[in-house]
């Protein structure tokens, strides 16, 4: 039997070993012959990359890669090859992917692929694999990355130590997904999965890596022995804790990425993530970097208490709290999600299935309350040359840069490379983005 494992892209689409892939290999009987293709490293001809001689194709799907996905899909189909789509977007919505696909996995692939490929070898293959419960999580199969071998891929290896969230923020597919109690592995296994893997740079995939209190403080320990460097996401819940942090620190943590989301408690608490507290951001920040760790804080803006001086706020906070970098993002109604039922509810969403059409990158796919659409896309778009600007990276420099020796050589160079998206990306292209109050008219030539 051969099957080939599929990862579309998205627009921009990081060059990283997409993780559900190398589990689906894992998963995958040693008689089967597994072969991948990769949408993220090269724009896949759907013509002639694809292997039609395949008994299957698996195809990982997310909200933004949807569209791709129907798209590869169907060549498959075309040629009669049957295919099977898992992941987030075909478990929100399995009756949409089931038009556009033989088989939907819905929820974690552990103890259902092997079913679907005993079925698709039997030539039995049903529409729809589902669990009773959520699958254990203590000792996973370790991820198979040998199928990425000699691939351009970002020298960093994903790692999940934990999956689900005991937090349910409105706009979040995490929770209705993965459930709302955190499955830790043990912490032992997952340092030996590093160690094999040669102690490379490891970048967590998990939600929140230091939410778990002591058994985060546990699996901190055992990466310490390791002497390693790693990144990860981190809720705001537990970063009180200055004895956890030091030894996120002393366990090799040199980045978080931090979902600060708003700078406003009523916005925070309204959409559901009451353990973020604005008025210590600016201290965490501090503590964080002190130890030697970089944040990297997002926001989000549209929410139903943000009204037009919200873009100008954030903007100026994240500069005050001297984030490393900072990024910024229109709310958006995955499906699936509670924002998504309710903002449905009240017929305020543009286009339901917004998704499946072309829309301008980064433009409201819902009405918000305080502001049009528009004025939240333009509000949008000015928060980024705010917290671009050269001054702003010159003040924010103060403090990031001395966090550590890997920040010291990657500031500049990250900023820059933000900022220049913020111009090509963002502003199409603007030369003049820099019209802020921030913005010194030396550092216009600079672009
Ligand atoms: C790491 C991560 C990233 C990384 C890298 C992702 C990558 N390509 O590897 C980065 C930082 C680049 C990133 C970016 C973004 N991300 Co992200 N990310 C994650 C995160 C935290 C982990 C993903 C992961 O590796 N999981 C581990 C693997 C093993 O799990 P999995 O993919 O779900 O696969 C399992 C099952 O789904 C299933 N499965 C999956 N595919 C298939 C296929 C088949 C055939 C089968 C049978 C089963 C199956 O089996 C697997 C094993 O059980 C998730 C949250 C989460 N907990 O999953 C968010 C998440 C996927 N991201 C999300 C979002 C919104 C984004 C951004 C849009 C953010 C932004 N505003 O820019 C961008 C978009 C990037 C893009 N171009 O697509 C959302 C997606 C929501 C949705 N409905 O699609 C999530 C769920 C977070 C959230 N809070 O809601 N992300
Ligand atoms: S946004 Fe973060 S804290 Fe909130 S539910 Fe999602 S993963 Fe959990």
């Amino acid at each position: 039997m051969r099957v080939q494992l599929v990862c579309p892209a998205a627009e921009d689409s990081a060059h990283l070993k997409n993780l559900a892939l190398a589990t689906l290999a894992a998963l995958t009987p040693d008689d089967v012959e597994l072969s991948v293709c990769d949408d993220t490293l090269k724009r896949l001809d759907p013509a002639t990359d694809l292997d039609f001689t395949a008994d299957l194709a698996a195809i990982t799907v997310s909200t933004r890669t949807a569209m791709r996905a129907y798209e590869l899909a169907a060549a498959y189909r075309q040629h009669g090859v049957k295919v099977v789509m898992g992941g987030i977007h075909p478990t929100a919505v399995p009756e949409e992917a089931l038009e556009r696909c033989d088989c939907v996995v819905i929820g974690e692939a552990e103890g259902l692929w092997e079913k679907v490929i005993a079925d698709a070898r039997a030539g039995r293959l049903q529409s729809i694999y589902r669990h009773q419960t959520l699958p254990e999580f203590r000792t996973p199969p370790r991820p198979d990355r040998s199928i990425f071998a000699k691939r351009g891929y970002i020298p960093v290896q994903a790692v999940q130590a934990s999956r689900g969230c005991p937090f349910s923020c409105e706009f979040c597919s995490v929770t209705p997904f993965f459930g709302r109690q955190t499955r830790l592995r043990d912490p032992k296994d997952v340092a030996a999965e590093i160690e094999a893997l040669g102690r490379p740079w490891v970048m967590f995939s998990d939600d929140n890596i230091i939410g778990v209190g002591p058994q985060s403080r546990e699996l901190f320990r055992e990466l310490k022995r390791l002497n390693i460097t790693w990144f990860g996401q981190a809720s705001l819940q537990g970063m009180q804790d200055q004895e956890t942090l030091e030894l996120m620190a002393e366990s090799g943590c040199r980045a978080v990425f931090i979902g600060f989301e708003s700078v406003n408690r009523q916005t925070l608490v309204a959409c559901g993530k009451r353990q973020n507290k604005p008025e210590h951001y600016i201290e965490t920040v501090k503590r964080l970097h002190d130890l030697g760790i970089g944040v990297w804080g997002a926001f989000v803006f549209g929410f139903d208490e943000d009204t037009q001086g919200v873009f100008e706020e954030t903007a100026e906070f994240a500069i005050r709290a001297k984030v490393v970098i900072a990024s910024f993002a229109v709310l958006t109604p995955y499906p699936g999600t509670p924002l998504y039922g309710r903002l449905k509810q009240e017929g305020r969403l543009l286009d339901e299935h917004w998704w499946l059409h072309e829309g301008r990158d980064g433009f409201p796919v819902f009405r918000p309350k305080h502001m049009t659409p528009e004025q939240l896309f333009e509000g949008w778009k000015s928060a980024w040359p705010m917290f671009y600007s050269g001054s702003s990276i010159m003040r924010r420099a103060s403090q990031a840069l001395w966090t550590s020796p890997i920040m010291f050589l990657s500031y500049f160079p990250l900023n820059l490379y933000q900022r220049r998206l913020t111009r090509d990306k963002i502003l199409g292209g603007n030369k003049f983005f820099m019209r802020d109050r921030h913005v010194k008219p030396a550092d216009r030539q600079a672009l």
